[in-house]
Parts: structure tokens; sequence; C-alpha cells
């Protein structure tokens, strides 16, 4: 049952975030913030770390040495991405093994678009231009949230989230304006990222669960289509300069508000990727897991000493 003193500081806490202070590890917050909080800062960081394995395969071919030098530094940033926002949702209580252990168990969620493969090194290309530009839109919001932690880990990554994209539009333009075979290898890997980028800002307002409760709590400044729109108005512009034909037929701006409106992705497929039946989720799974077993030698030695890290 709710105390008398249990509302108010409910109360002191809603106050604290409305005029816009951050919460830190140490302070009071309400069971359900800690709870969603840990949630979307888990799942953000198992998408880091998962996200590094489709671009991780591609090392050896990438083609030539500058090229292969900008996507191993990419490949490492993706990785030390996760270990900054391990170490956020760790000031929340959670053990990062715990976290580790239910990302390769299939229990805990990360992003859909790292369950497709890449076929061809234009879809490296897509990976760094669309979902690259995507994780940006996303955490420029999400790094004005009201929980201190995560805040500064989104700043210090979408630094390196800007390399990324450069490096990722870099690619784009020398395929979508190189040789008819570029053209078309970067023509086809663009119509098979359009849609996964779409769904990646989550489902529609109406059907999103949580949307609401990190609103009232400010952790998540805008809703999934809000960022969304962002990301189209960014966007559709440069993929029609660079002559890309884009996949959605339907795509037009509403004449009233300027806004981009799209055709629905499919978004049973999407819930079928999230919750474990995409092209590529075994196989990615199967991976991490293997990366995990194989560093058990590793964590049992720093164990031993007393060198493995601890939560804050
Ligand atoms: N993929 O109620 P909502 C990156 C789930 S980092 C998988 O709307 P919410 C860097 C959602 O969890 C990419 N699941 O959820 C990189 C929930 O399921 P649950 C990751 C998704 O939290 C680039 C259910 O659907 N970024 O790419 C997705 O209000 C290149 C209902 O959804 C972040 O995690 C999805 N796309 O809004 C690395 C950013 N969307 O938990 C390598 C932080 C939704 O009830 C290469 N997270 N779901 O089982 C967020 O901003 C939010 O969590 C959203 C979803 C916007 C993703």
């Amino acid at each position: 049952m709710t105390t008398l003193s249990d509302e108010a500081q409910l109360h002191a806490f809603e106050a604290r975030i409305a005029r816009g202070d951050k919460v830190e590890p140490g302070d009071w917050m309400p069971d359900r913030y800690r709870q969603q909080l840990t949630r979307l800062i888990q799942q953000h960081a198992n998408s880091e770390l998962m996200g590094a394995l489709p671009e991780g395969q591609w090392i050896p071919y990438a083609p030539g040495f500058k090229r292969k030098m900008a996507l191993i530094a990419k490949v490492q940033d993706e990785v030390g991405h996760a270990q900054l926002l391990y170490m956020a949702a760790e000031t929340l209580g959670k053990p990062r093994v715990e976290m580790i252990e239910e990302l390769i168990n299939g229990t805990s969620k990360y992003s859909n678009v790292f369950n497709y493969p890449c076929e061809t090194w234009a879809d490296i290309a897509m990976v760094g231009w669309l979902i690259d530009g995507a994780a940006i839109v996303n955490q420029t919001i999400m790094q004005t949230g009201s929980y201190g932690p995560y805040g500064r880990a989104l700043k210090r990554i979408t630094y390196e989230e800007a390399f990324h994209l450069k490096q990722g539009y870099d690619l784009v333009v020398t395929l979508a304006t190189g040789t008819r075979a570029q053209r078309d290898m970067c023509q086809e890997a663009f119509n098979r990222w359009w849609w996964p980028t779409m769904m990646f800002f989550g489902p529609p307002d109406r059907q999103s669960v949580h949307t609401e409760v990190l609103q009232r709590w400010g952790v998540k400044p805008k809703t999934n289509d809000e960022q969304r729109q962002i990301w189209l108005q960014k966007f559709v512009p440069k993929i029609e300069e660079l002559g890309l034909d884009i996949p959605d037929k339907g795509l037009h701006r509403d004449p009233d508000t300027g806004d981009y409106v799209i055709t629905q992705p499919d978004w049973d497929e999407f819930f079928r990727v999230i919750n474990g039946d995409g092209p590529m989720n075994r196989e990615r799974l199967a991976l991490r897991r293997l990366i995990y077993e194989e560093g058990s030698w590793l964590r049992t030695a720093l164990e031993k000493r007393d060198l493995l890290p601890r939560a804050a």
C-alpha cells in the first residue's frame, strides 16, 4: 500500500524532474522508474554489443586499407558504447553478468536492425549511414532525459557516432556516384535497409506500451513517431539528392504540416524479429554466446584476483 511518505517522495521526485534536475544513482526514485530505465539502458547496451557483429564480420573483406582501418575503429567504438551503457545500467543496481546472460539466453531485447543480414559491402555503407544516423537522432534526444548517468554516456557516444555517420555517408556517396554495378549494389542494399530503419524507432505511438510512463518521468523527451519524423526530415532530401529510389511508393508530404507520411512497415515482421524470429537472430546470438563462453577463462582469472569491475 502506498504510504503518505511514499506519495510525498513521489511528489518531490516529479517536481525535480519538472524543474529539469537530473536524477543521480543514490537518489530516491520510484521502483517503476528504476525498472523502466534498467530495461531501456540494458536494451540499448545490448544493441551496441550486437551491432558490432554485422560490421565486425565484414572487416576481413573491407575494400582497401583505409576502409578497413575506419571499420575496425567503428566496431571498437560500438563495443566501447556497450561498455559505457552497461556501466550506466549497473548504477541502477543490476549486475552486468545478469544483463549479458539475459542477452545470450534471449530474454532481453536488442535493436531489430541487427537481425538482418549484411549481404554486400553496400549493406555496411547503409548501416553506417542510415542506422548510425537513426541512432544519432535518438541519442541526441535521449541525452536530454532525466537520468544523469545515461545522459552523460549518450553525450560521449553521440560524438563518436558523428564520425560513424561520416564514414557511412562517404561510403554511400562513393557507391551512389560510382560505376553502374556500384550504383545497383547501393540501391539494392538501400531497399533492404529502408524498412528495418523505419522500424528502428519502435512501433507507432498508438502501439507503444512504454512511452507514456517514460515521458511522464522525462526519460524519453520525444515519442517514437516524433523521432521517426525527425529522421525522415533529415534523410529523405539527402536520399533524393543521391538519386536513390525510396522503396515506399506511398511516401509523401502532408500539404498542411510538411511532415512525411510513410506507408506503415510490416509491424508483424517487427514483432517477430524483436522476439527472436528474424532472419539472423539465431546466428547472431550463437556468435555472441560463443564469444562469451570463450572469454570465460579471462573472467575467472580476473575474479580470482578480484579485478572484475563492480557496480558503482
Ligand atoms: N528494436 O513501448 P515501446 C545503435 C520494443 S543503438 C527492438 O515503444 P520504448 C548503435 C521495446 O523494447 C540502437 N525492440 O518501447 C549502432 C518494447 O519491448 P519490451 C538501440 C524494440 O522503450 C549503430 C516494445 O518494443 N537504441 O543502433 C524496438 O518506449 C550502428 C514496445 O515498444 C536504443 O536502444 C527496436 N527498434 O521505445 C551500433 C535507444 N523498438 O521492452 C552499431 C534507447 C521498440 O516491452 C551500428 N531506446 N522495441 O519487451 C529507446 O529510445 C527506446 O527504447 C525505443 C523504444 C525508441 C527503442
